[in-house]
């Protein structure tokens, strides 16, 4: 077999965003463009000659393809062994399980997660570090730079690798280790919660609908939920993973989530229903007539997390990226441990978790974590919550009231304003950001605002900083707004607009969010003319 040295030039635009880099699928398509980005990730990290990395993806379309080339390049560029998910696939948790389990010098998850799959919608592609997290700013930015400059890359000439049954071949002189994806992250998750009292919830009658959503997490809810936990077979629904997520869009919240939510509603629900993205890192949790917003999750879990044998000594700290809403920070406060708020996007908590600082991590997107992996981990929170909710044998809706009695509620809301023309947004948010100084004091609709800023983050362990983060409004009754510019997009601009209001009991802790939050919606928009300049009425989304 013989190693093929390419010539090629810089394409532009490869800059990785939030997750990596993210492109309608003809763009990966062109010629040197998948190619151009994976030699910038073996230069960005120093090279990969003798090393050993994880491969795999979310099975969306391209992904089987895509995933062929990354093995040619990486034993044309002497990698000595590719783990590979088979059939090329891994959900994106259990990618960063193997990198650690294996002790692996990092790995390339192919995905774009959320955003639609098929010949005409999205993929993409990220690296992770060898201690299973994406790769931080400084190495984004190195594998960008090196996309500026590149000038060839290295290919081996070969037959496609059979990737359909686990065990061992070579490639050249590189040997790919086919393993089957859902067995080692089945038995991490067996090590960290009370399988016997989930089993027993079930065997008792509770009911579960898991929405795999026809994408990744397919086998392994199957695997885990219907077959290790004796949920009742046909309890997990769109389980087969499809390359273009069945014609939907693989994102767990109630607009594409609909099925699921409807049910939940109405008079046939189940007693617990929950649906995962398709890479099976975000998660959604519906009660029986009760949507748990992802920020109350992640309070609801540190509250409870003690009832799970993995925690059962206490978490070390949270941490919540800064538009997550403050409902865990009073959890925290209240178990007198650190509550840390970070940049959007799972690369800022790698540190937190890797120094013994936090636990427990989360996202308002749907995602929530901790140091088992270091990636969010969509499974893991469905079964973190019926662990809890074995233990305290309590409705969901009965649970969130009793939390929010004790902490209070956070009503939360993000309003996102998608394909927005790219120049009108980043307008908006430049007027926004000239005008910070001269807002304190301003009124707004019904409000005033108390403060604002532009949120950056000193990372404290490796004292790196990320600038940009995010605009945050704060009024005079405790309300927040906090708005930025999507970095997972692939069609113009994602204008995302967090509300957030805290009431404490004896206040109204069962209204309606969007009518608790009209007001915030209502101020903010009067200060950055959000209708105006997107010329839209209404959010398409709202979560
Ligand atoms: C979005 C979410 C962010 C999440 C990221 C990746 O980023 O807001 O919280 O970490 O997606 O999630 P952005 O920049 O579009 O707001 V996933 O499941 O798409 O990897
Ligand atoms: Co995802």
């Amino acid at each position: 077999m013989q190693i093929e040295t390419i010539a090629t030039q810089p394409i532009e635009g490869q800059k990785p965003g939030t997750s990596g880099l993210r492109k309608k699928t003809p763009v990966f398509q062109q010629h040197h463009y998948l190619e151009n980005f994976i030699q910038s990730i073996w230069t960005g990290i120093g090279g990969i000659a003798g090393k050993t990395l994880v491969l795999g993806g979310d099975g969306r379309y391209f992904n089987e393809r895509a995933a062929q080339v990354v093995l040619r390049m990486a034993a044309a560029s002497g990698a000595a062994r590719v783990i590979v998910g088979q059939d090329a696939l891994l959900s994106t948790p259990a990618a960063s399980n193997l990198i650690r389990k294996r002790g692996t010098d990092g790995g390339v998850i192919l995905s774009a997660s959320h955003n639609p799959g098929g010949p005409e919608e999205d993929f993409g592609v990220k690296f992770n570090m060898p201690n299973g997290g994406p790769a931080p700013e400084g190495v984004t930015n190195k594998i960008f730079e090196a996309t500026q400059s590149i000038t060839e890359y290295k290919i081996l000439e070969a037959h496609d690798v059979d990737l359909s049954t686990p065990g061992e071949t070579t490639l050249g002189d590189m040997v790919v280790e086919v393993v089957d994806p859902v067995t080692d992250y089945a038995e991490l998750m067996e090590s960290i919660f009370d399988f016997d009292a989930i089993r027993a919830l079930f065997k008792g009658g509770f009911t579960i609908r898991f929405d795999a959503m026809h994408a990744v997490t397919g086998p392994y809810a199957k695997a885990i939920l219907e077959g290790t936990l004796g949920a009742p077979a046909g309890s997990v629904v769109n389980a087969k993973p499809s390359p273009d997520f069945g014609g939907g869009h693989p994102d767990p919240n109630p607009i594409w989530a609909k099925p699921l939510m409807d049910l939940m509603m109405g008079p046939d629900a189940p007693d617990f229903g929950a649906a995962s993205d398709g890479d099976g890192d975000r998660n959604m949790i519906v009660g029986k007539g009760c949507y748990v917003t992802p920020s109350d999750s992640l309070a609801v879990l540190a509250a409870n997390a003690t009832l799970v044998p993995a925690y059962a000594g206490g978490l070390k700290g949270v941490a919540r990226s800064m538009p997550t809403s403050e409902a865990v920070d009073r959890v925290a406060q209240s178990l007198g441990i650190d509550c840390f708020e970070t940049p959007t996007g799972w690369k800022f908590f790698g540190n937190l978790l890797d120094d013994g600082r936090a636990t427990l991590c989360g996202e308002e997107s749907a995602g929530t974590g901790s140091d088992h992996v270091r990636e969010k981990d969509g499974l893991w929170a469905v079964l973190f919550w019926l662990n809890v909710l074995a233990k305290r044998d309590q409705p969901v809706a009965e649970l969130m009231a009793d939390h929010w009695k004790t902490y209070g509620r956070n009503y939360y809301s993000r309003h996102d304003f998608e394909g927005v023309d790219a120049e009108a947004a980043n307008t908006l948010m430049d007027e926004l950001r000239g005008k910070l100084a001269d807002l304190p004091g301003t009124k707004a609709g019904d409000l005033t605002v108390k403060a604002a800023d532009e949120f950056a983050y000193d990372d404290p362990v490796d004292g790196s900083r990320a600038e940009q983060q995010g605009i945050r409004l704060y009024f005079e009754g405790g309300e927040r707004a906090v708005l930025r510019l999507s970095g997972t997009g692939t069609v113009g601009a994602t204008l995302r607009v967090y509300l957030e209001n805290l009431v404490t009991a004896p206040g109204d802790l069962h209204e309606d969010p969007q009518k608790a939050l009209a007001p915030v919606f209502a101020a903010t928009d009067e200060i950055a003319g959000i209708k105006t300049r997107t010329g839209r009425d209404a959010p398409d989304v709202i979560t």
